[in-house]
Order: structure tokens, then C-alpha cells, then sequence
């Protein structure tokens, strides 16, 4: 296989050299009662973003998926994604890469030249489904763009290649990412925490596009159920879901 992987993780690995999604593979999963199972992939010929978006998936990157059953109502399950989010954040950072999550759960190598505040690395399609108001299963697919190369990546993006000028070791990466969000994932306060301390997009001015309207303003907070916080200057108005842009 393409990654040599060995996890000490309390996660069972499934690796596929390809795939169409990892994220569908994890729901066949979840759906014959398995969990705490990562599917790993090299490369999704059907990769998928959020709201049917397609996402580019060329081999050298981390496709990953990971079937949980916390033990959280269904608004709360977005605790998962956070610390996932905060965990390959850390994990890209111990690469010497400088990323940080804009909201709700993209990470981001800043650059200057670009308005929206950076160019993307990383993505997360969380899918779940609840039962009697409890989190049956939740799916955190995370997409990073590891050994990317420029010419494989889209528009605005990046990858770990682009900014080290080198290859990383997938194994040790997944390994990291997957370690710490075991640590994170049964525990909201340190997982909120985390959330922050690698967030790029509290205090700065957002403009945050809903179904309805723009909201524009200052991120002050997130809440526990991912929620964004933006001080519009007249009230402070809480986001559950939206695309977000930086303003400078
Ligand atoms: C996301 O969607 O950012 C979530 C991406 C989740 C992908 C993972 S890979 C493992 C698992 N299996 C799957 O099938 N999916 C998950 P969204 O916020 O909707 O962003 C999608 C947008 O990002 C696209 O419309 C493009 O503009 C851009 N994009 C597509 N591929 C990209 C890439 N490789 N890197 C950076 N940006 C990309």
C-alpha cells in the first residue's frame, strides 16, 4: 500500500490504495455496527465536500474517515468535527506548517494576497444520523491535502508538499492526527479549548453568508455546538452554519 500504516490508536484501519469516498465506505460501516474504525484512502475518485460540493482527491493525500458513536445529542455532535479539526491542525503544525482553522472547521495557510484569508489545505464532511435524540453514528471525513503537488491541487489551495518543499511521512501524520483526536473527542471542554487555540477566525471581522442573510462582523466566541459568535456592533448574533470569509 501507498501508506504504511500502524496505529496505536484504539482505531481498527481499513486502507484502500482508491476509493470513491471514504466517507461512504465509513456509513456502509456504521451501518453494519461497526465502530471506531478509520478508513484511509491515497486517493477518492468521488471525493465529496459539504453541501454535495465535490472534493479533489488525488493520490498523496490523507483521506480519512472515522466511524464514532459518542454519547451526544445530535446538536452536539459538531464536538466530533471541532476535534478533529483542532487535531489535524495541531498535527499540520507539528510539520512546521503554519495552518489554523477558519470556521467551522476548514484549515488554512495563511497568505496575504488572498482576501478570504488564506488558501485551503483542509476540509471536513461531517455526516450523522441520530435516534431517539441520541448520536447513533457520527462520521468525521477529513480531507488534507498532504503530498499534494501544485498541479493536482484546485484554486486557492494547498498542500503540506507546497509549503514544505518536501514530502511528509503520511504514517507518522495520521498516526498524530488520530491520537489526539482520541484525546480530544469525550471531552468538550478540552475540545473547545483546542478548537480555539488553533482558530483563525475568532477576533477577526467575518462576513459570514447564510441561506437568508450576510451577517458582518466581529467572531468573539464559538459555542459548544460549534456554533460562530459575531458581534455585529448593534447585537451579537450566533451562526450555525454558513460560509465564512475573513475581512481585512
Ligand atoms: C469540505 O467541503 O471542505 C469538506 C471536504 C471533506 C473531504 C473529505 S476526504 C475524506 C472524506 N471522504 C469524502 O468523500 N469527503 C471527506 P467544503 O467546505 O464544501 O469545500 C469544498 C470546496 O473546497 C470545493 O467546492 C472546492 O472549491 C474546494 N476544494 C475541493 N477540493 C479541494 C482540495 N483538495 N483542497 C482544497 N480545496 C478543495
Amino acid at each position: 500500500p501507498a501508506v504504511e500504516y500502524g496505529c496505536e490508536a484504539p482505531f481498527e484501519v481499513e486502507y484502500h490504495d482508491s476509493i470513491a469516498s471514504t466517507n461512504d465506505r465509513a456509513r456502509e460501516l456504521a451501518a453494519s455496527g461497526a465502530s471506531d474504525v478509520v478508513v484511509l484512502a491515497d486517493e477518492q475518485t468521488g471525493g465529496r465536500g459539504r453541501l454535495e460540493r465535490a472534493w479533489s482527491s488525488p493520490p498523496g493525500g490523507v483521506w480519512l474517515s472515522v466511524v464514532c458513536r459518542p454519547d451526544l445529542s445530535p446538536a452536539r455532535a459538531t464536538l466530533v468535527t471541532m476535534a478533529m479539526s483542532a487535531a489535524a491542525c495541531a498535527a499540520v503544525r507539528e510539520t512546521g506548517v503554519d495552518a489554523a482553522i477558519k470556521w467551522p472547521n476548514d484549515l488554512l495557510v495563511p497568505d496575504d494576497a488572498y482576501a478570504r484569508g488564506g488558501r485551503k489545505l483542509a476540509g471536513i464532511l461531517t455526516e450523522m444520523e441520530g435516534e431517539a435524540g441520541r448520536v447513533a453514528w457520527v462520521i468525521p471525513g477529513l480531507g488534507l491535502n498532504a503530498n499534494v503537488p501544485a498541479d493536482a491541487l484546485p484554486d486557492d489551495a494547498t498542500s503540506l508538499l507546497v509549503e514544505l518543499g518536501e514530502a511528509v511521512e503520511r504514517r507518522v501524520l495520521v498516526q498524530r492526527i488520530l491520537e489526539r483526536f482520541d484525546a480530544l473527542r469525550g471531552d468538550p471542554e478540552a475540545t473547545r479549548e483546542a478548537w480555539r487555540a488553533h482558530a483563525a477566525t475568532l477576533d477577526t471581522r467575518v462576513r459570514v453568508t447564510l441561506p437568508e442573510e450576510t451577517v458582518v462582523g466581529e467572531a468573539v466566541d464559538v459555542t459548544d455546538a460549534g456554533a460562530l459568535v459575531v458581534d455585529t456592533g448593534r447585537e451579537e448574533r450566533v451562526v450555525h452554519a454558513g460560509d465564512c470569509e475573513h475581512l481585512r
